[in-house]
């Protein structure tokens, strides 16, 4: 057994929770990332001493630990192989179109493989270095799913908890996968593996019972050597107060204003955000809408659709594909259908400061969030939760793990483009009533269910998963 460090939590996940800057002057520096998991495990981390170990982005090799913000950061180097082979090959073409229903092929390669192998081991290396005796060790996400069986064997005194932020595959496509008995059997190296939905805890359960033939009863799988291990949902949320509070602030009501002024004040305004990615359905989305301005149900001097792209994982060829068919088929809508100053698509490819996104959330009257599988889609959440005057409508695929939340969204199915046109123009047309009655519903559910919940939640049952065993983790303080 390794010696054990001083860290009673630890958070082991592919990326720190911040991004380098430069300095006015030159120097480097450190600024929080946005993303909801620092918001949620930030609270956690303060009141236990918390350390965080990830990628810091970039190739730097010699980056030492160090505080930022009261937080323990733990930088992992990782060089220009491993970027290619374990972040953009393995995780991101192999295990993420795989895990999202293979919206696009995956691509199986064994020397992607090895590196994932490698990079797992150095990670979980790292967390048995840095916990103290009995300690909790919350491993997150699929780039990572080896980690919890390696801490194991390095720590057999930690609590280990995982959790999956995306979609866990039905066995028959989970299958494919020339590794899938090693990563069930390293994700059975936690007492706890979470994920968002009751469906993805069933996948796995299952996959593990006909792959690796343990015993399993409902949530619980029993290993050979007496150790139970325990599948859950834990649906993430997102930071449902802050939110709010921002979108309350004078700075983005009058942004939110100046949005809608820029856009030449619409009556309507759809909007949809996403990371450019494959899963997210932008391009169906804004064909549905497109048809809804040809067949003249939308003129384009009444409403716009607003599209943020916010660039991601551009060195992978599928993203790549991706961006250039959607720069051509806005190009090709505005063309056939924009007027002057009247464009039928607003479409950004960047990214914004929180407070933009706020804005826009505030600006717009129909969010769409069409993805052909998701895991949670905190997008939507946030969302509602920017919505504290109970209007707005929200336009939600069936195939977002938030689907199973926000039952009062006008659900669609991705695939089917004539449905997704009748769920736009009902939500164009609903009444005040109608739209207040649905928002209610979904805002009570965002705001009882927000992340610091989660985060406790899960937590709490992995401190209930072995009861007699190391120390606890203390919950949060929060305001
Ligand atoms: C994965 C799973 C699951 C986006 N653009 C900007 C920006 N964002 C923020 C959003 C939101 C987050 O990024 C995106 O979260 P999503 O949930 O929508 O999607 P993924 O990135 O795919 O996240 C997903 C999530 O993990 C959590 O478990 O819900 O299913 O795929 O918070 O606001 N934020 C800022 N500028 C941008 O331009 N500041």
């Amino acid at each position: 057994m390794a010696s054990p460090g001083s860290a009673d939590l630890v958070i082991v996940a592919n990326r720190l929770p911040v991004d380098r800057v430069t300095d006015s002057d030159g120097t480097p520096g450190w600024r929080t990332s946005p993303g909801g998991l620092v918001t949620a495990i930030e609270p956690v981390m303060r009141a236990n001493d918390g350390t965080w170990i990830g990628w810091p982005g970039g190739t730097e090799q010699d980056l030492q630990p160090f505080e930022f913000d009261g937080l323990d950061l733990v930088p992992m180097a990782m060089s220009d192989e491993e970027i290619e082979n374990f972040y953009e090959g393995f995780s991101n073409a192999t295990l993420w179109p795989l895990y999202h229903d293979v919206v696009a092929k995956p691509a199986f390669h064994r020397e992607w493989w090895d590196c994932y192998v490698s990079v797992n081991r150095r990670f979980a290396e790292k967390a048995a270095e840095l916990a103290s005796e009995g300690a909790t060790v919350w491993v997150h996400d699929y780039q990572l799913q080896l980690v919890p069986q390696m801490l194991r064997d390095l720590r057999p005194d930690l609590r280990i908890g995982f959790y999956l932020h995306i979609p866990f595959p039905p066995a028959e496509l989970f299958q494919q996968l020339p590794w899938r008995r090693q990563i069930l059997e390293g994700l059975l190296g936690a007492d706890l593996v979470g994920f968002q939905l009751p469906g993805g805890a069933q996948n796995f359960v299952r996959l593990v019972r006909q792959r690796v033939g343990h015993k399993t009863h409902r949530d619980l799988v029993y290993l050979s050597d007496g150790r139970t291990v325990r599948a859950g949902a834990f649906p993430i949320s997102i930071d449902a107060a802050g939110f709010e509070e921002l979108a309350r602030s004078e700075a983005v009501e009058k942004r939110a204003a100046e949005i809608r002024e820029a856009l030449g004040n619409p009556r309507t305004i759809f909007l949809g955000i996403d990371r450019l990615d494959y899963t997210k359905g932008i391009y169906a989305r804004l064909r549905a809408y497109s048809e809804l301005v040809m067949d003249g149900h939308i003129d384009v001097e009444d409403a716009v659709f607003v599209q943020v792209a916010t660039p991601s994982r551009e060195r992978v060829q599928q993203y790549r594909i991706l961006r250039d068919d959607i720069d051509r088929l806005v190009g090709h809508i505005n063309g056939d259908l924009g007027k002057i100053g009247r464009p039928a698509i607003s479409y950004m490819h960047s990214s914004y400061p929180r407070e933009e996104m706020a804005a826009l959330y505030r600006a717009a009257d129909i969010m769409v969030v069409t993805p052909f599988r998701d895991g949670m889609n905190l997008v939507a959440k946030e969302y509602v939760a920017c919505r504290f005057e109970s209007d707005g409508a929200l336009v939600l695929s069936e195939f977002a793990g938030a689907a199973d939340e926000l039952r009062q969204a006008w659900l669609v199915n991705p695939y089917d483009i004539n449905g997704m046109k009748s769920a736009l123009l009902e939500a164009y047309g609903a009444n005040g009533r109608e739209l207040t009655r649905r928002m209610k519903a979904m805002r009570k559910q965002v705001i009882q269910h927000d992340v610091a919940a989660w985060a406790d939640s899960f937590l709490e049952e992995l401190a209930a998963v072995r009861p007699s065993h190391g120390k606890t983790v203390r919950p949060a303080k929060r305001p």
